[in-house]
C-alpha cells in the first residue's frame, strides 16, 4: 500500500517593495497552474510569500510596517488564489504576515484543503535577529521587532491522507522543531524560508556555508524523525538585498530528492510516498522503544546553557 502526496515546492523569485499583492498572487497562481500540469495535488509556497522580506527595514514606528500584514485571510487580494486552488482541487500552504483583530503580529503559515478551506495555522516560533536598530550589522534583521513568537506550538494535522506539520524558516535550524512534530508521527514537514545570503554579523560566511547549513538542517530533521521535509525559498534580490535559493525536498532517510538550481519563480514536483516513513519510525527511530526521556530534562529546564553536570569520578 502506498500513500502518495505529489507535492509542488513552489519557489518565488524576489518580491520588491513596489510589487502589488495582486501581481504577486498572479505569479503564485501561475505556479499553481504549472504544478497542476505536472500532477501536483499539494503546493507549498515560501515564508512571507505575499510581500517583500520587510524585516530587513527599520521603522521607528512599528505601525509603519502594518502595510505588509494581512488582516483577513483570505482577503480581497488572496481570494483569487483560493478560488483557483478550489477549481484545480489543489491543497496549498503559504506564509504571510498576520495582523490579528486584537492587534497581534505573527509570521504565519496555513494549510488549505482542496476545497479552499483553511484547516491549519502555524505561527513562527524561532524568530531570528533583533528588536532595535543595530548599526553594527551590514543589514537589519528585525523579525523580533515586528513579530511576536508563535503561540500555537508545533502541531501536526491529518491532512491529504497523512500527518503534515509546518515550520517557518529559522525554525528549520532547531532540532526541537522536528522532534515535537516527530512525537506526533509527522510524515511531511512543509516550511517556507527567506534567508539573506549575507550574514549581517559574519561577513566571512560564504554562500556555500549558508547553503550547507540550510541543507544540513533540513536533512538532519528529516532523517532523525523519519519524515519528508519540503523547504521552499523566496529567492533572489529584493530591493538590493539577496535571498538564497535552495528550494528542496528531503526524504525520510535524509536524502535530497530534488533541489531547484535557480532563484526565480519555479516548481519542484515530487511524488512522496508517505509509507516510506514507516521503516525509520519502526526501527532506528522507534521513539517509544529507544528514547530515554528520564535523561532529557535539561532540554526543558534550561533555555540557555548552564553549569556542566559532570562531577569528578570518586577514586575507587
Ligand atoms: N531567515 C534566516 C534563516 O534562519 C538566518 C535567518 C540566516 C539565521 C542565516 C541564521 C543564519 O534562514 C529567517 N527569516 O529566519
Amino acid at each position: 500500500m502506498s500513500r502518495i502526496i505529489t507535492v509542488a515546492a513552489a519557489q518565488l523569485g524576489p518580491n520588491q517593495k513596489a510589487d502589488s499583492r495582486a501581481a504577486i498572487v498572479g505569479r503564485m497562481i501561475a505556479l499553481m497552474e504549472e504544478a497542476h500540469g505536472k500532477g501536483a495535488t499539494f503546493i507549498v509556497y515560501p515564508e512571507l510569500a505575499l510581500t517583500t522580506f520587510f524585516p530587513r527595514w527599520y521603522a521607528e514606528d512599528r505601525a509603519e510596517m502594518d502595510q505588509w500584514f494581512e488582516r483577513a485571510m483570505p482577503g480581497p487580494d488572496t481570494q483569487p488564489l483560493f478560488d483557483r486552488a478550489r477549481t484545480l482541487g489543489m491543497a496549498m500552504s503559504f506564509g504571510y504576515a498576520e495582523l490579528t483583530p486584537e492587534g497581534r503580529h505573527f509570521n504565519t503559515s496555513i494549510l488549505v484543503d482542496r476545497s479552499g478551506r483553511i484547516v491549519a495555522k502555524y505561527r513562527k516560533i524561532h524568530l531570528p535577529g533583533h528588536v532595535d536598530y543595530d548599526p553594527e550589522r551590514s543589514h537589519q534583521h528585525l523579525e523580533k521587532r515586528y513579530f511576536e513568537p508563535g503561540d500555537l506550538g508545533f502541531p501536526v494535522w491529518e491532512f491529504e491522507g497523512g500527518r503534515v506539520g509546518m515550520a517557518i524558516c529559522n525554525d528549520r535550524r532547531w532540532p526541537e522543531t522536528y522532534r515535537v512534530m516527530g512525537l506526533q508521527g509527522v510524515e511531511m514537514v512543509v516550511l517556507g524560508f527567506n534567508t539573506p545570503s549575507a550574514n549581517s554579523q559574519r561577513a566571512s560566511e560564504s554562500m556555500a556555508d549558508r547553503m550547507f547549513h540550510h541543507r544540513l538542517s533540513c536533512q538532519a530533521g528529516a532523517y532523525q524523525n523519519a519524515t519528508f521535509v519540503v523547504a521552499v525559498a523566496k529567492a533572489g534580490t529584493e530591493d538590493g538585498h539577496h535571498l538564497t535559493g535552495g528550494t528542496l525536498v528531503v526524504d525520510p532517510n535524509g536524502r535530497l530528492l530534488g533541489e531547484l538550481d535557480h532563484e526565480a519563480d519555479g516548481v519542484l514536483v515530487v511524488a512522496c510516498d508517505l509509507d516510506e516513513t514507516r521503516f525509520g519510525k519502526e526501527t532506528i527511530f522507534d521513539f517509544a522503544r529507544h528514547r530515554r526521556v528520564e535523561h532529557y530534562g535539561l532540554i526543558l529546564e534550561r533555555t540557555g546553557p548552564g553549569a556542566p553536570l559532570g562531577r569528578p569520578e570518586q577514586p575507587a
